[in-house]
């Protein structure tokens, strides 16, 4: 029997890419934000090793923005994260949580403030645009809640500043972590970060106008030729390598932020005021979390997809589930996170993890694996 294949139609959003990337070869397609987002070019593997050596450029415009800008953006931001935005300068981007009123997770975005009064939320797979005007309208708030037609073009790899250099000139020097700058390409000025969803360093371009991110996109490649740049896209082993949690899958609107492994950006001694302030510090007087995203490693050469959660028990006893796993190359074993129960989730506790091909003896271990 052939694998099933994904439909696509305009519900499943295609980007001002994908002619593209499906012209470089694309192998695979997820949906994310309802748009289209590569899985892998060459395997998973081969994309892997050359993330690690060389530089990518990654579609990644499903990390939609949702725009709010007005006289209550700030007051509406801060009420969804319980990140201290205070200490958020504009010009600078902030990994963040949100969270419902009950304290649990609606999304993982990063945050861009752009002004005092306008933000751009780059979220993760959940449908934050809905939920933000929710909250705007049902609490009266002077702001406007959109999503723009604006994606990053992910520059990823340890050439990526060499190509960024080449492309949008010495600019992208000056441009530290999570801080961004809007840097001239042809006579547009593009708004640059250092940041993006690999651990190997890059920067995204926010493509707000599709002609213009082609030609930039056409002349990264142009440009790039010697450095061996090829399309990319986030990596399922090289994001577990560094610990980058995927909401959706290592985390869900069943898990608090400190479920989540978030607790660092969750700023309660800040006196700011957001939704979820009371369930949080609820949560924090009860003795913290009883379960939390932690690493597993476990035996075999190779590793079955994580379609669905796999059960780790204890001596036969549930002690949580593996949510994302990976044979990793340079660690010559399987990496992957794990919703461990506190019981389990000490350091080098040995669990087994039920995969689809049979039982594997692993063990909990911090994060990130390298
Ligand atoms: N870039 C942009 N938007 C995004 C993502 C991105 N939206 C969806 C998704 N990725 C959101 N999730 C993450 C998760 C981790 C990080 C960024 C986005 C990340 N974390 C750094 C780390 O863990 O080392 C640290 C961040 C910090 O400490 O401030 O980079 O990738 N535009």
């Amino acid at each position: 029997m052939s694998a099933p294949i994904l439909a696509v139609s305009r519900r499943t959003r295609r980007t001002p890419f994908s002619p593209r990337v499906e012209a470089h070869g694309v192998k695979g397609y997820t949906v994310y934000n309802h748009m289209l987002l590569p899985t892998a070019f060459q395997t998973v593997e081969e994309d892997y090793h050359h993330l690690k050596r060389h530089v990518q450029v990654w579609d990644v415009s499903c990390e939609r923005q949702v725009e709010i800008v007005g006289p209550d953006a700030a007051r509406l931001t801060q009420l969804m994260t319980p990140r201290d935005m205070g200490r958020i300068v504009a010009g600078q981007c902030a990994y963040a949580p949100l969270v419902d009123e009950n304290g649990r997770m609606i999304n993982d975005p990063v945050i861009l403030k752009l002004a005092e009064d306008r933000f751009w939320i780059s979220v993760a797979d959940s449908d934050v645009v809905l939920w933000a005007k929710g909250i705007a309208y049902g609490m009266g708030l002077d702001v406007k809640v959109f999503e723009p037609e604006v994606g990053p073009l992910g520059i990823q790899g340890p050439q990526a500043d060499e190509l960024a250099l080449r492309v949008l000139g010495e600019g992208v020097r000056d441009i530290r972590f999570f801080r961004f700058a809007w840097l001239p390409f042809e006579g547009h000025e593009f708004l640059v970060a250092r940041s993006g969803w690999s651990k190997q360093g890059g920067f995204e371009v926010y493509v707000d106008d599709a002609e213009r991110g082609l030609a930039l996109h056409d002349a990264l490649f142009a440009a790039g030729e010697d450095l061996q740049v090829r399309p990319g896209c986030p990596n399922l082993i090289e994001r577990i390598e560094g610990g980058l949690y995927s909401y959706g899958n290592d985390m869900t609107i069943e898990h608090d932020p400190y479920e989540s492994g978030l607790a660092k950006y969750c700023n309660l001694d800040s006196g700011h005021d957001f939704m979820a302030r009371a369930a949080l510090e609820n949560l924090v007087a009860k003795g913290g979390p009883s379960r939390m995203i932690r690493g597993v490693v476990f035996e075999g050469e190779s590793c079955p997809a994580c379609v669905e959660a796999w059960p780790a028990h204890q001596d036969g006893a549930p002690v949580g589930q593996v949510t994302s796993a990976a044979h990793s190359p340079d660690l010559v074993t399987n990496v992957a996170f794990g919703m461990i129960d506190r019981g389990a989730w000490d350091t080098d506790t040995a669990i087994i993890v039920e995969t689809p091909e049979g039982p594997r003896n692993g063990k909990v271990t911090d994060i990130p694996f390298m």
